[in-house]
């Protein structure tokens, strides 16, 4: 699972990398650093099964019966218009993008960055401009793939030697975009039965638009709201998009002073307190005041919410957790639920153990849902929350 942080220069986006990826509780040694310097690992939240069957459980990624899950995220090369002809770092932008199963797209919504990425005075520019040119730039990016070579791929699928979804979703391999999710939009537009070499310059266009949707949907991330004198502005941009508040500099502090030790804090919360026994500078305590101030005008520095919600609401994953005995809920070593997996809505659960081991899935006997304690199928769908025990004949020891 790899999430894209886009935006144009000076929106937050670095800030927002390095506030996300920043280990929210103290991990023991779980692999969490910077994978590549714009590649790193952050987390969602939920409410860990432990809560729901009543167990304690010393593992790592859950505090208290809040889970963290791991997910990818990537720092994309910044964004500007003219970007899918080659302008600014075009490229290298397109390149991070192709490989991100969604987008959080950071804005400046307090508008004290031009079009360009120019610091101007706050509220001179208007934030709908930059929503507006980035999901432009992207769906030009996307009809220049299909568009140049729609002449000569629209006669081989007419003469039969290529197949619709097949010709086109080769054209976009590489930006992890699967058959099915072609096929869908071209039934929705019902392009299926029109002949390819019939198609107009504005099915193409219709075509990427809902392709891009599909394949790498939008949030935004309305950052700097800290700074934002009026914010209204998010109620006309809601319209049309998801689009949820953040200060990326507030949690990038928080986080930085949780891991100092200076305060409990966990993301996404509503505050903080400073622990007992510690000195604080003043330097500190000014710092920690105006975190203060920010978190009481925009309820809770947005972070969490933003990772959580393109997780949870925009690519509605489901969190499952895979156990080897169903009684203990633990895995060989007794580890108690040791193991929390986003899995794709309807996924069922031979796609779980897919995802553990493919021989698991390969010597799939039955599985048991271990909250019922019912015998599933293979077919059976899984539900958020979920624990599973997976007999297999092909289980490894
Ligand atoms: N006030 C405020 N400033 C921010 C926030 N996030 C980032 N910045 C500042 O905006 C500037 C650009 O940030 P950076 O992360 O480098 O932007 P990028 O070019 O999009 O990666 C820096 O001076 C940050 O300190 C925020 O939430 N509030
Ligand atoms: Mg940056």
């Amino acid at each position: 699972m790899q999430i894209g942080l886009l935006g144009k220069t000076n929106v937050g986006k670095s800030t927002f990398f390095s506030a996300a990826t920043e280990a929210p509780v103290s991990i023991g040694n779980f692999p969490f650093t910077t994978i590549k310097p714009n590649v790193g690992v952050a987390y969602v939240i939920t409410d860990c099964a432990c809560k729901h069957f009543g167990v304690k459980h010393d593992i790592p990624l859950c505090k208290n019966g809040t889970r963290f899950i791991p997910i990818k995220l990537i720092d994309v090369a910044g964004l500007v218009p003219g970007a899918h002809e080659g302008k600014g770092l075009g490229i290298q932008f397109l390149d991070d993008a192709r490989q991100a199963e969604a987008l959080i797209h950071v804005v400046d919504i307090a508008g004290s960055t031009d079009i360009q990425g120019q610091p101007v005075p706050i509220g001179t520019h208007d934030p709908l401009e930059d929503v507006k040119f980035v999901v432009d730039e992207f769906d030009q990016w996307f009809k220049q793939i299909l568009a140049r070579e729609w002449p000569k791929l629209s006669k081989e699928i007419e003469q039969k030697k290529t197949k619709l979804v097949d010709g086109i979703s080769k054209r976009f391999s590489g930006l992890a975009i699967k058959d099915y999710q072609v096929q869908k939009v071209l039934q929705n537009l019902d392009l299926l039965t029109k002949k390819p070499t019939e198609w107009q310059d504005s099915d193409l266009t219709l075509f990427v638009k809902e392709l891009r949707k599909k394949t790498k949907p939008i949030l935004i991330a309305a950052n700097k709201a800290d700074l934002c004198k009026d914010l209204t502005i998010v109620d006309k941009i809601k319209k049309d998009s998801l689009i949820l508040i953040c200060s990326a500099e507030t949690e990038l502090l928080l986080r930085k002073a949780t891991k100092a030790g200076l305060i409990d804090y966990i993301p996404g919360d509503k505050g903080f307190t400073i622990k007992e026994n510690v000195e604080v500078s003043s330097q500190q305590q000014k710092a920690l005041d105006l975190a203060k101030s920010v978190i009481s005008k925009i309820d809770s520095t947005g972070i969490q919410a933003v990772l959580n919600s393109i997780i949870f609401d925009v690519l509605k994953l489901i969190v499952v957790y895979p156990v080897e005995d169903d009684t203990k809920l633990c895995n060989k070593d007794g580890e108690i639920l040791p193991d929390a997996r986003l899995l794709p809505i309807n996924s069922n659960a031979k796609d779980l153990a897919e995802t553990v081991h493919a021989d698991l899935a390969k010597g799939f006997l039955h599985a048991i849902d271990a909250k019922t304690k019912q015998r599933i199928g293979a077919d059976h769908l899984l539900k958020n929350g979920d624990v599973i025990k997976i007999i297999s004949s092909m289980s490894r020891g």
